[in-house]
């Protein structure tokens, strides 16, 4: 069994959004063509109290995209983002939602910051999302979504750490930065998960 997981597909993380990815919005046509294909389909949702300690603004006198350490982890400050019950941490109006069966929230923590669809950064809290996979019987997953160099690299990472096969649709995710990008995705080869393309998985049987 199969899964795709669609991860952080938000307002704010494309054009126009609070931390907006470069050309976010042109990966929600292949996400919605990829879902027919996939037996389960699962979204993530980034959900940050306003008090979140991964926001600049809760850090007097620090700047964003500056990285400081939380509770002994390396922590990028980003701006405000998916504060939770905003228009901004809504799923993308464009994001066919109908067979999307559960949505996983995560980053509701304010003192630990969460990439992962899986775990917190610092794999103190489960969000629940590896046990439900394997209650549904899923032993492969495809991972695409926003931002490529992060949630959906960690989510990746994650996946593959529990036991999953692990596909990265490369075309499907886009990064916030090029350079961390590539890092992630020879990462994820190195560590046993695979690199396809959505034209690959939409000419599967
Ligand atoms: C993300 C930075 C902060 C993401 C979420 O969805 O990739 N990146 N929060
Ligand atoms: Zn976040």
């Amino acid at each position: 069994m199969k899964a795709l997981l669609l991860i952080d597909i938000q307002n704010d993380f494309v054009p126009g959004g609070a931390l907006a990815v470069p050309g976010g919005d042109q990966i929600i046509p292949l996400a919605n063509a990829l879902q027919p294909r996939f037996e389960l389909v699962v979204a993530t949702q980034d959900w940050h109290p306003r008090t979140h300690k991964s926001f600049a603004a809760n850090h007097p006198g620090k700047h964003e995209f500056e990285t400081t350490e939380l509770h002994g982890l390396e922590q990028v400050l980003w701006p405000v983002h998916c504060v939770q019950g905003t228009s901004g941490a809504e799923l993308h109006p464009a994001l066919d939602t109908q067979r999307i069966e559960a949505i996983f929230r995560k980053g509701t923590d304010p003192e630990i910051d969460s990439y992962s669809g899986l775990f917190d950064n610092g794999h103190r809290k489960a969000t629940g999302l590896a046990d439900y996979l394997r209650g549904k019987g899923v032993r492969q997953v495809y991972v695409a979504g926003l931002a490529g160099d992060y949630c959906v690299y960690f989510t990746a990472k994650d996946a593959l750490r529990e036991g999953f096969e692990t596909y990265l649709i490369e075309d499907a995710a886009r990064p916030i930065s090029a350079e961390g990008y590539e890092q992630a995705k020879a990462d994820i080869e190195r560590l046993g998960g695979r690199l396809v393309s959505s034209a690959a998985v939409l000419s599967q049987q």
